[in-house]
């Protein structure tokens, strides 16, 4: 065979790969006019609250227990029955994603154990057909953030420890009873995007999708194309937001990151490149895992929180925080404390976050800034001395004041830069904002 007659081929076999846009997404994508709109949304939100609960938490050894423990499917099969979130009350977790100053809810809808968490007819492995509640708490849940105000958006593994057609299986397999054969094509087209269908159809208008476990099979075909088509055509507005790890592929709405700020990689998994398109988000734990662990009690402190959403917002990034309610459906008393605490710092330096994007400063161990029209907010993070140097800014400085008090603050502006005179720290004051106006040169 002449080089020719190989090469002509094979690249006929790659042209159709990546039309497909099995690897590499969506490539014919345009966001519709609603879907723009929905990611200036997300991103004015800021603060977001992360739910990770399953038949798992009945454990309470986190979300990974089934594949941690090494359990077969007959062992973890039995787990559904003692499912049974009596406490569980929609209402009374809307409230506390309020109270707590967060504007949307992202929730396991399934993790990688398959179950659903939702009723679907797709597959009985799910919480009205297993466990002794019969009930779906996701469409509850749903009814109730449409009732207050608050966006919704469904976690789904692409990852199954379950289901057999997740098959060949990925660097977590471990032997659980599954057989050696499975039909990878309808895991993806039949059951995934049945069930996404689903999701997407019985439960209103919800923010999004948002997608974990690719990282499993990273050189898999994961028909992205396919899927993230059907979705938007289902709710153009609706955001795919995957955590894949990497950078962000056609027909992604929002490039997420995960115990890391953008760019960072203290983890160890994220990618260091940043979009400059899309809306950023970054998630993180309340204590140290996702799902219920009763043996974590290292809850971070309602100022760790806040000083952790302002970083986060002077990186231009939301910040998804993440509890794991008991099995019974309520919510750790240590949770709802904190997070009331930082509602009420919220609702006096909410201004400064919502609605803002990073400012034009770059963050630094000092602080950040972050922006929202004619204003801009000076987070002093961690400075003690009363002068405060930072870089030229291109609008002109107009005046300045603290954002708790309204008290003027000197500053000092020329082409070097800008001096602020920050006044001393009250005692527990996490973040000293001072707010400049600044008009465009
Ligand atoms: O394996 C999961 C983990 O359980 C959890 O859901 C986090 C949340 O971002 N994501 C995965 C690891 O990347």
């Amino acid at each position: 065979m002449t080089t020719a007659r190989f090469v002509r081929p094979l690249l006929l076999v790659l042209i159709a790969f990546f039309l497909a846009g099995g690897a590499i997404g969506q490539t014919d994508y345009q966001p519709s006019p609603e879907n723009l709109q929905a990611r200036r949304e997300f991103q004015d939100m800021k603060f977001g609250m992360f739910i990770h609960w399953g038949v798992y938490s009945v454990l309470g050894d986190g979300e990974w227990v089934l594949h941690n423990r090494k359990l077969t499917l007959d062992e973890y099969n039995r787990l559904p029955a003692f499912f049974d979130p009596e406490k569980f009350d929609a209402k009374t977790w809307v409230a506390l994603v309020k109270a707590a100053g967060m504007k949307y809810i992202t929730i396991t809808s399934r993790h990688h154990d398959g179950f659903a968490m939702f009723d679907s007819k797709v597959s009985n492995w799910n919480i009205v057909h297993r466990t002794p509640y019969k009930k779906d708490p996701l469409k509850m849940l749903a009814d109730e953030c449409h009732r207050q105000g608050i966006k919704l958006f469904f976690y789904y593994s692409q990852l199954d420890w379950h289901n057999p057609d997740y098959y060949p299986r990925g660097a977590t397999n471990w032997d659980n009873g599954r057989p050696d054969h499975g039909d990878w094509n309808a895991y993806l087209d039949t059951y995934m995007d049945g069930q996404l269908r689903e999701l997407l159809t019985n439960y209103g208008p919800i923010g999004g999708i948002w997608f974990d476990g690719m990282w499993d099979k990273p050189d898999a075909d994961w028909h992205l194309a396919k899927t993230y088509a059907l979705i938007h055509q289902l709710q153009p507005a609706a955001l795919i937001i995957p955590n894949h790890h990497q950078k962000p592929r056609p027909g992604e709405d929002v490039q997420t990151f995960e115990r890391d700020l953008p760019g960072e990689n203290t983890a160890g998994f994220n990618t260091n490149y940043v979009s400059v398109q899309l809306p950023l988000e970054t998630c993180d734990t309340l204590n140290e895992n996702w799902g219920f662990n009763i043996g974590d009690s290292n809850y971070k402190s309602p100022a760790e929180l806040e000083r952790r959403l302002v970083r986060t917002a002077g990186n231009n990034a939301n910040l998804l925080l993440n509890i794991g309610p008991y099995p019974n459906g309520e919510i750790d008393p240590q949770f709802v404390t904190r997070l009331h605490e930082v509602g009420e710092w919220l609702s006096q330096y909410g201004n400064s976050i919502y609605g803002t994007r990073g400012g034009p400063i770059p963050p630094g161990d000092w602080g950040v800034t972050t922006q929202k029209a004619d204003k801009i907010y000076v987070h002093v993070l961690n400075w003690s001395a009363p002068l405060l140097a930072l870089p030229p800014i291109a609008e002109k400085v107009t005046g300045a004041r603290t954002l708790g008090d309204g008290a003027a603050v000197e500053f000092t502006q020329n082409a070097d830069g800008l001096i602020l005179k920050v006044p001393a720290a009250k005692k527990e004051e996490v973040d000293r904002v001072v707010v400049l106006t600044v008009k465009g040169n």
